[in-house]
């Protein structure tokens, strides 16, 4: 088999992991895991400079090559275009876009810095398979060095519709870039449908007759790739995480409450002002659910450096001190809010633990915590999931409590059904959630990527 060469936005090699990756990173590790391959993107590192070489480090079957970012470029490509306009805009939040065409011009110049880097590392029958809205233009990039590698592209977030699209300014070009690609991969139908449309509306393509499209004079074919997870793994955590130590101690300090769980990044995306006054709302709207449940929040912080991300911040504090000091008892608090990291294990066992695990991102790609939740419960006594119809999951794992996130009403309604739904259709809602879950796991999702590259028809 061709060798596999990766590239993303950031790279974790073995002596950066903190076992908290996110879902790209251990997608990346099993997609290079069996045959081995190359793994090529930031180090991580803010410098002074962004140097011209990558750094080569070799752990296993794999070869890491990373380079660090210099100053200006990192504020303009990844704070900058890709972090303050392309994920907004991205996620359908035309009102949260900033654009700075300096910081468009330093996403273009990574873009092509990256191309030179790795070009020279490439052998001419590796497979090429590049990650999410960070490097759109490398493809094209290393097409314009000559590359004539096999390509595909996969996107881990939404992609909009012509008419969100259109906002972004310069637009076309970004589209234009995907014409390089052989593959251009999405989490669902939806997404693989905006795109589509957006090249034909907005970049003069074509539709083809086996779902691709021809974009900037090339085929590209277009498919749906939903990612997954490697559940048994992640049932075998939460099982042994069950008898750690936070486990006994969260379960002592729940003194017989029922344990509400949410856990994301900090990011507007995932839809948490609105869930904390779903919270608000199901205390006052269902007073008997008062002293008898606790919600716990976790959200680390994350793109501390972007404005967007650090209003929202003041807002979640705002909210929790009004919630705790309206609703809390001298020996309940209703809310536990906290902004620090915990490593999957833990979290694992903390899913296990709740009888309602809270998903309502206003968007999201997918959302692997809808998925890890369910992985980890305990089949016996499962807890229930409340899901957004606007996370990508939403697709596979439709047996949740489906709500609309912009509805606060709906979200305490579904969180009181949840709190009292029997155990029957705890265990029938489950069931058919963990089937799904089992059935595309995260290597299924890498080997079917692989093949429809491998399968595209030349030219
Ligand atoms: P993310 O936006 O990062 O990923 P998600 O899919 O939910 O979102 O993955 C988050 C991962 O990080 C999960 O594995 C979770 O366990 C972990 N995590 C979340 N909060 C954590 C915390 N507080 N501490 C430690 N770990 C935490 C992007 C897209 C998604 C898409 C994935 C994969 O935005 O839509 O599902 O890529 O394609």
């Amino acid at each position: 088999m061709a060798r596999v060469v990766i590239a993303s936005n950031r790279v974790t090699p073995p002596s950066a992991r903190s076992g908290r990756e996110g879902g790209l990173a251990v997608a990346v590790r099993e997609a290079l895991r069996r045959s081995g391959g190359l793994w090529f993107g930031w180090s991580g590192t803010v410098a002074e400079e962004t140097p011209a070489e990558a750094e080569i480090s070799r752990s296993g079957k794999i070869t890491y090559a990373t380079l660090d970012l210099g100053r200006e470029d990192h504020a303009q490509y990844y704070t900058g275009y890709a972090n303050s306009s392309l994920w907004p805009l991205l996620h359908y939040r035309m009102g949260l876009l900033e654009f700075e065409r300096a910081d468009f011009d330093g996403y273009m110049r990574v873009n092509r810095r990256f191309a030179a880097t790795l070009a020279p590392l490439l052998k001419p029958d590796d497979i090429v398979w590049i990650h999410d809205y960070h490097l759109f233009p490398l493809g094209a990039e290393l097409r314009a060095l000559g590359a004539q590698n096999r390509m595909g592209f996969f996107l881990h977030t939404p992609f909009p519709p012509p008419a969100v699209m259109a906002v972004l300014p310069r637009h076309r070009l970004l589209i234009e870039s995907v014409g390089a690609y052989d593959l251009a991969g999405f989490q669902t139908e939806g997404d693989a449908q905006n795109f589509r449309d957006c090249v034909v509306a907005l970049n003069d393509g074509e539709h083809l007759s086996d779902g691709g499209v021809r974009a900037s004079g090339r085929r590209v074919s277009v498919g749906t790739f939903p990612i997954g997870i490697d559940a048994d793994a992640f049932t075998r955590m939460a099982e042994e995480a069950a008898a750690s130590d936070e486990n006994e101690r969260l379960k002592e300090s729940l003194v017989g409450r029922q344990l509400v769980f949410g856990v994301d990044r900090l990011d507007y995306s995932k839809g948490l002002p609105q869930r904390f006054e779903a919270y608000d709302r199901l205390l006052s709207r269902f007073p008997d659910q008062r002293s008898k449940v606790t919600f716990m929040q976790i959200a680390p912080v994350s793109r501390g450096e972007v404005s967007q991300y650090r209003q929202l911040r003041r807002e979640l504090e705002s909210l929790a001190g009004r919630i705790n000091g309206r609703y809390a008892e001298f020996d309940w608090m209703p809310l536990r809010y906290l902004n620090k990291p915990f490593s999957r294990q833990v979290l694992a066992g903390f899913y296990r633990r709740s009888r309602i695990g809270l998903v309502t991102p206003l968007r999201d790609g997918m959302n692997l915590v809808a998925k890890e939740y369910v992985a980890a419960q305990e089949p016996a006594n499962p807890g229930v999931l409340i899901l957004s119809q606007f996370a990508g999951a939403a697709k596979e794992l439709d047996a949740a409590l489906i709500v609309n996130p912009f509805d606060v009403d709906e979200i305490a309604e579904a969180m009181n059904t949840g709190l009292t739904m029997s155990i029957e259709e705890r265990k029938a809602r489950w069931l058919a959630m963990i089937e799904r879950v089992r059935g595309n796991s995260v290597s299924h999702w890498v080997d079917a990527f692989l093949k429809a590259l491998d399968a595209v028809p030349a030219g």
